[in-house]
C-alpha cells in the first residue's frame, strides 16, 4: 500500500520529457489546444494527439478525457480542464478536486502505474498557487490509498518558486 507519502515526487521539471504512464494536460474545453502546458504537449506530440482530441469533442471542467501519447515518451495523456479562478465562489474549488479524481479514475480503469501533473489552473486561469497545491497533495494521497496499481505520481513543476511551494505543502508546513 504505501504510506502515501513515498510515492509523490516534486520535480522542476519540462512534464513533456517524463516517460510515464501518463502525463497530464490542462487543457481547455474545446480539448483543441491552447498556449501553457497544453501547447508544450501538443507541440512535443505531434499532430496525431490533435487528430485524436478532435475525436473527443470537447470536455466539460472538472472532467477527463484519455489519449495516447504520440511522440511524447509518455504512453498516454489525460486531458483535464480546471476552473477559471473567479475569486473562489463559483466552485472553483470542488472543480478543481474533481478534476484530479478525473485523472486518478482514469488512471485506475487503465491500470496506469505512473503519471506526471503539472499545477493544474496555475497559469492563465489564475487560481491561487497554495490553494490549488494543497488541492493536488490532498486528493493524491486519497489516490494513492485507494489505487494499490499507482505506483507514483510526479508534480512537474515550472518553475522554482511552484517547486518549493509544493514541497512546503506536502511537508505540511505551508501557511496557507
Ligand atoms: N511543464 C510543466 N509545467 C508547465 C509547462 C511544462 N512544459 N508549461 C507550463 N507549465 P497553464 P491553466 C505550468 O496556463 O492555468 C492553455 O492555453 C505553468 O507554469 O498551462 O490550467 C489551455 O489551453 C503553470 O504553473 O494552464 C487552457 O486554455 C501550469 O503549468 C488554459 O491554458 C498551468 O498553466 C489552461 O490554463
Amino acid at each position: 500500500m504505501g504510506d502515501g507519502r513515498t510515492r509523490i515526487e516534486i520535480r522542476q521539471v519540462d512534464i513533456t520529457t517524463l516517460a510515464v504512464d501518463a502525463i497530464v494536460n490542462a487543457a481547455n474545453s474545446s480539448l483543441l489546444g491552447g498556449g501553457g502546458v497544453d501547447g508544450a504537449i501538443h507541440r512535443a506530440a505531434g499532430p496525431e494527439l490533435l487528430a485524436e482530441c478532435r475525436t473527443l469533442h470537447g470536455c466539460p471542467t472538472g472532467q477527463a478525457r484519455l489519449t495516447r501519447g504520440y511522440r511524447l515518451p509518455a504512453r498516454h495523456v489525460i486531458h483535464t480542464v480546471g476552473p477559471v479562478w473567479r475569486g473562489g465562489g463559483a466552485g472553483e474549488e470542488e472543480l478543481l478536486r474533481s478534476c484530479y479524481r478525473a485523472c486518478f479514475a482514469l488512471a485506475r480503469q487503465h491500470g496506469l502505474a505512473t503519471l506526471a501533473f503539472p499545477a493544474i489552473s496555475c497559469g492563465v486561469y489564475g487560481y491561487p498557487w497554495a490553494a490549488a497545491t494543497a488541492v493536488a497533495i490532498a486528493e493524491t494521497r486519497v489516490a494513492l490509498a485507494q489505487d494499490d496499481t499507482l505506483e507514483k505520481v510526479v508534480f512537474a513543476c515550472f518553475s522554482a518558486e511552484m517547486t518549493a511551494l509544493y514541497q512546503r505543502t506536502l511537508a505540511g508546513t505551508d501557511a496557507a
